[in-house]
C-alpha cells in the first residue's frame, strides 16, 4: 500500500495540522517499565535530567527530520553533522539516501551516486569524501592528513579528495530500499529503476573488493585496518586488538571534535586518538594497498558486522540483479558470496554469550566483548532458527534492551552491565538510532514483526525530542555527540513513513 502522506520540504514546512497522523503523539506500544530507576555504578555514571519539553508530534517530527537533511544539503551530497562532521561519511550516506527516499527518489539516487564517483579503482568505496569548502580546522584528520592517499595509483582521479580507509557497505541496502520506497509512494519508480541500472557495476565493483582484497582467505568475513573501517569507532570490540598496537614515530596532531562536544567523555580518549591516528599513518604508509596491510598493519580483524551487513547488501544486490537483468554469472557470484558469509559468521559464534564475535588476525583470536555488534548473524539473517532464537533472548536480557533502567527499552551499543560500559561515551553504552534502525529491519525480515514494532515505536519516541542526536544516554535519554545528526533524522523519516503505512493497512 503507497505511503500517502508527503512530507513537506519546503523551507519552514510545518506538516502539523496537515492530516490525522501528524496530530498523534509518539507514544511507544508498549510502555517502559522503568523509565529512570537507580543506576549501577553510580559513581562512574555523570547523570543529567532528560531533555525537557513534550514530545514533537509526528507530523512535526518528519518536517523537522526533513529540515535537517535540508540544513545538511551540501548539493548533491549530505554532510553528516552540521559541525562535527562537515564531510560525506559513507555510511551516513547509505542511511541518509534511505531518509531522502521519502522525500525525493531524485536526490536520493544522488547522493549514493556522488560518493560512488570518488570509488577506488580497486573497488572500494572511501570512508569520508572530503568537503572541498570545508574550512581546514573543521576535521581531523582532513584531507591535507590523508593528502598522500591521493598519490595512490588506485585512489579516484576526481578532484575531491578522499580518505583511505572504507565503512561497512549499506550501500547496496540503500539503493534497493530507494526502488521499494519509490514503489511503495507510486512515485519516481522509472527514475529509481534506472539508477539501478547505472550504479549496478559500481556496486558490484565494491562487494568484490570486499570479498577479495578485504578477505583472501576466503572466510566469508570482512577484514579491517582501522577501528574508524567498522564505523563502531571506540567500540570495547577492539580493546584487546588496540591495546597491542604500539604507537610509532609521528607527527604532533591536534583533535578538533573535542570542541565540538560539550563533554570530552563523550569522545575516545586520548590514547584511543593516538592509536587511530597511528593506525592512520600506518595506512598512508602503506599507499592504502591492502596486500601491503595485510603484512604491515599491527590492527588486522574480521569485522562481524560489516560482514554480516554485506551479507544483506549482497542480497540487496541480487534483487537489483534481478531488476537490471544482469548476467547469469553475476548472480552465482553474489548467490556464493552469500552463502560464504553465512557461513563465516556461523564459525564466529560464542555459545557462552549467545552472541557473534569479532576475531583477531594478528594473535588468531576472538575479541571476547559483549556489543550490539554480536548481533551480526541476526543483522545477516541467520538461517538457524536455534541461533535466532538465542539471539532474541539475548536482545531482549537484561544484558541489553531488557535492562530495567533504561529510559527506554532500546539496545545500547554495549551491554549495560559490562565492566567497559560508559552511557556517554560514544560507542561504548550510548543507544544508537541508526543501529536501532538496522535491528529493526533485521527483525522485520526475520519474521519478528511484534519485537520489530517495538523496537521502531520506542526508537521513534526516543527521538521525540526533535533534536536528532548522533546518539543517546540510555538511562536518561539525554542526546549526545552532534545534533542534527543526517542519518539520526533519516532513520526517522523512514521509521515514520513504515508506521503510517502499517497504520493504514485495514
Ligand atoms: C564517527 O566516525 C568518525 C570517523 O570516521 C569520527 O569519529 O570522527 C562514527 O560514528 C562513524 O560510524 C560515522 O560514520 C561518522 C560520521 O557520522 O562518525
Amino acid at each position: 500500500m503507497p505511503v500517502s502522506r508527503k512530507v513537506d520540504v519546503s523551507e519552514g514546512a510545518d506538516a502539523k495540522g496537515e492530516n490525522d497522523v501528524s496530530q498523534r503523539e509518539l507514544q511507544p506500544t508498549t510502555p517502559t517499565s522503568s523509565g529512570r530507576g537507580p543506576l549501577p555504578r553510580g559513581d562512574r555514571m555523570k547523570t543529567t535530567p532528560p531533555p525537557e519539553g513534550p514530545p514533537v508530534e509526528v507530523g512535526e517530527l518528519a518536517a523537522r527530520a526533513a529540515a535537517v537533511l535540508r540544513k545538511n544539503d551540501m548539493g548533491g551530497w549530505t554532510r553528516a553533522a552540521p559541525n562535527l562532521y562537515p564531510h560525506q561519511w559513507s555510511w551516513d550516506s547509505a542511511f541518509i539516501a534511505i531518509g531522502l527516499a521519502h522525500l525525493d527518489v531524485g536526490r536520493a539516487a544522488a547522493e549514493i551516486r556522488s560518493l560512488l564517483d570518488h570509488q577506488w579503482k580497486t573497488g572500494k568505496v572511501p570512508h569520508i569524501v572530503f568537503n572541498p569548502d570545508a574550512p581546514p580546522e573543521s576535521y581531523f584528520p582532513g584531507p591535507e592528513h590523508w593528502s598522500s592517499a591521493a598519490d595512490s595509483p588506485d585512489a579516484p582521479s576526481s578532484p575531491a579528495k578522499t580518505s583511505g580507509l572504507c565503512q561497512p557497505p549499506a550501500h547496496a541496502i540503500a539503493v534497493r530500499r530507494i526502488l521499494e520506497v519509490a514503489e511503495k509512494r507510486g512515485e519516481g519508480v522509472a527514475e529509481a529503476r534506472e539508477f539501478l541500472r547505472e550504479i549496478y557495476p559500481k556496486l558490484l565493483a565494491w562487494h568484490r573488493y570486499l570479498a577479495t582484497a578485504r578477505d583472501p582467505e576466503g572466510s566469508g568475513l570482512v577484514t579491517i585496518f582501522h577501528p574508524w573501517e567498522s564505523g563502531t569507532d571506540n567500540s570495547p570490540r577492539w580493546s584487546a586488538a588496540l591495546e597491542r598496537v604500539e604507537v610509532g614515530e609521528m607527527p604532533d596532531y591536534a583533535r578538533l571534535d573535542l570542541e565540538h562536544v560539550p563533554d570530552p567523555s563523550e569522545r575516545p580518549t586520548g590514547p584511543e586518538y593516538d592509536r587511530f591516528i597511528w593506525l592512520v599513518e600506518v595506512n598512508k604508509r602503506a599507499g592504502c594497498d591492502a596486500a601491503v596491510l595485510y603484512d604491515t598493519s599491527p590492527f588486522l580483524v574480521k569485522d562481524v558486522l560489516a560482514s554480516a551487513i554485506l551479507v544483506r547488501a549482497n542480497e540487496a544486490l541480487l534483487e537489483i540483479a534481478e531488476v537490471t537483468g544482469a548476467p547469469d554469472g553475476d548472480r552465482d557470484t553474489l548467490r556464493a558470496w552469500i552463502e560464504r558469509g553465512r557461513q563465516g559468521l556461523d564459525e564466529r559464534w560464542d555459545p557462552g554469550l549467545g552472541l557473534c564475535l569479532d576475531y583477531d588476525l594478528r594473535v588468531g583470536e576472538p575479541l571476547k566483548t559483549r556489543t550490539i555488534a554480536g548481533f551480526a548473524p541476526l543483522i545477516a539473517g541467520t538461517l538457524r532458527t536455534d541461533r535466532l532464537r538465542t539471539l532474541l533472548e539475548v536482545l531482549d536480557s537484561r544484558a541489553f534492551l531488557g535492562h530495567p533502567d533504561l529510559r527506554w527499552p532500546l539496545p545500547p551499543s554495549m551491554g549495560p552491565e559490562e565492566p567497559e560500559f560508559h552511557p556517554r561515551s560514544y560507542w561504548r553504552g550510548p543507544v544508537w538510532p541508526v543501529m536501532n534502525w538496522l535491528l529493526w529491519w533485521s527483525l522485520v525480515k526475520a519474521g519478528e514483526k511484534e519485537r520489530a514494532t517495538r523496537l521502531r515505536d520506542h526508537g521513534l519516541a526516543q527521538l521525540s525530542d526533535g533534536r536528532f542526536g548522533e546518539y543517546y544516554e540510555p538511562f536518561t535519554g539525554e542526546p549526545l555527540g552532534s545534533d542534527g545528526q543526517s542519518w539520526t533524522a533519516a532513520v526517522a523519516l523512514d521509521w515514520l513513513a513504515d508506521q503510517e503505512e502499517v497504520s493504514e493497512k485495514p
